[in-house]
C-alpha cells in the first residue's frame, strides 16, 4: 500500500533547506515563540516535534517557587531548545531525535561507598518519596537561561537511603549510553557515557534536586527522562540527564566537560559572573524569550549555597 501523505503531513524541515530551518527554529525558540505555528503559508504548523515523552500528569504533593517570582519559560521553548549531545549537537536535535530512548523499564545502579548499594527499578527508587514541584532558574554556560517548574525529589532524601559511609566524599553520576538508541552520539564530540559529579555536601544541599518531570508532567526525553539532576546554582552541564548510575566515591570523579577542556570547565562550575569563559561572557545572560540581556547573578541567584564554599578561592576552583 502506498500512502500519500496529505500536504500538512510534510514537515517543514523537508521543504526548507536544513540550515534555514534550523536557524528559524532556533530564532523562534530564542524569542520564546517556541515550536508554535507562525510559519508562513505553504509550511505546516511547526508542531512537528515528535512526541518523545510520556507527558503523563504527575501527582505533585507540594510546590515551591524559587525563581524570584518569575514566570516559567514556555514549555514549548524548554522542550525544543536543548543540550543533549547524545541526540545531536544542535539545539533542536534532541527534541527531534530523543524519541528513540526507551525510558521504561529503567534501572539505576547505586554503588560505591555506601551500606546499601543495589540495582533499583525507577519506581522503587521513587516510591518512598512525595513528588514536589520546584520552580528554578537554570543557566547554561552558553549564556542563555530559562525558568522551569521541575517535578522531582530532593537529591539528599534519595541518597541518604543508601547510607553513604564516611569515605563517600563525592557522588558520581552516569547517563545511559546505548549507541542503538542514540545513533547521533557518534558525532557528539564528547567522550560518552556522559558523567558528572558533586561533592557530597553539595549533593546533600536542600536545593539539589532529582527531577522526573516538568510542567506537572513526566519528563520529555529531550530534557533527560526518566530522571536527571537539576542543580540550580551551577551551570547547566552539571545537571546530567537520563541517569543510570549513582556511585559514592572517595576521590573527585571525572566529569565530561572537564575531561574535554579542563581550562574552560571546572569540577565545581558554580555560576559565577566573575569567572569568564573564552567563548561566552558569564557576566550576563539572555532568558530565552527575552530581547535584552540581564546580569548573571553569583550562584545564579541562590546565595544560600555560599556556605558550601567558605574559605575556597572560587577563581581557582571554578
Ligand atoms: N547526558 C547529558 N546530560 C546533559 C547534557 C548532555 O549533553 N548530555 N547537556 C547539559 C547541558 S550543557 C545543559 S545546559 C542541560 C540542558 O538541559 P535542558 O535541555 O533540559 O534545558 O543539560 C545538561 N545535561
Ligand atoms: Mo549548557
Amino acid at each position: 500500500m502506498i500512502r500519500i501523505p496529505p500536504p500538512s503531513a510534510v514537515r517543514s524541515s523537508e521543504i526548507t533547506p536544513e540550515g534555514l530551518y534550523r536557524n528559524r527554529r532556533r530564532f523562534l525558540a530564542e524569542m520564546g515563540i517556541g515550536a508554535v505555528g507562525l510559519l508562513t503559508a505553504g509550511y505546516t504548523q511547526a508542531k512537528d516535534v515528535p512526541a518523545s515523552a510520556d507527558g503523563l500528569p504527575l501527582s505533585i504533593a507540594k510546590k515551591s517557587e524559587r525563581a524570584g517570582g518569575e514566570t516559567p519559560t514556555p514549555f514549548d521553548t524548554v522542550s525544543t531548545y536543548n543540550n543533549y549531545y547524545e541526540f545531536g549537537t544542535n539545539k533542536d536535535d534532541p527534541a527531534q531525535n530523543a524519541g528513540t530512548l526507551k525510558t521504561r523499564p529503567w534501572t539505576v545502579a547505586i554503588s560505591g561507598e555506601c551500606e546499601a548499594p543495589g540495582m533499583l527499578d525507577l519506581d522503587a527508587l521513587l516510591k518512598p518519596h512525595a513528588i514536589e514541584e520546584r520552580i528554578y532558574r537554570h543557566r547554561c554556560v552558553e549564556a542563555w537561561s530559562i525558568v522551569v517548574p521541575w517535578a522531582g525529589v530532593p537529591l539528599a532524601d534519595v541518597l541518604k537511603r543508601f547510607k553513604p559511609t564516611s569515605k563517600a566524599k563525592y557522588v558520581a553520576f552516569q547517563t545511559i549510553y546505548d549507541k542503538a538508541q542514540m545513533p547521533q552520539a557518534k558525532w557528539s564530540g564528547i567522550e560518552l557515557p556522559y558523567v558528572e559529579g558533586l561533592r557530597i555536601d553539595e549533593a546533600m544541599h536542600p536545593l539539589a534536586f532529582l527531577s522526573v518531570g516538568m510542567y506537572g508532567k513526566t519528563m520529555p526525553n529531550q530534557n533527560g527522562a526518566p530522571l536527571r539532576l537539576t542543580i540550580p546554582w551551577k551551570y547547566g552541564f552539571k545537571s546530567i540527564k537520563s541517569i543510570v548510575g549513582i556511585r559514592f566515591v572517595e576521590a573527585m570523579p571525572p566529569t565530561t566537560w572537564n575531561k574535554l577542556q579542563a581550562s574552560e570547565y571546572g569540577f565545581f562550575s558554580n555560576v559565577n559572573p566573575e569567572v569568564q569563559h573564552p567563548r561566552w561572557s558569564q557576566k550576563s545572560e539572555r532568558r530565552l524569550g527575552e530581547l535584552f540581556k540581564r546580569p548573571t547573578l553569583m550562584f545564579n541567584g541562590y546565595p544560600e549555597v555560599a556556605s558550601l564554599y567558605s574559605g575556597m578561592d572560587l577563581r581557582k576552583f571554578y
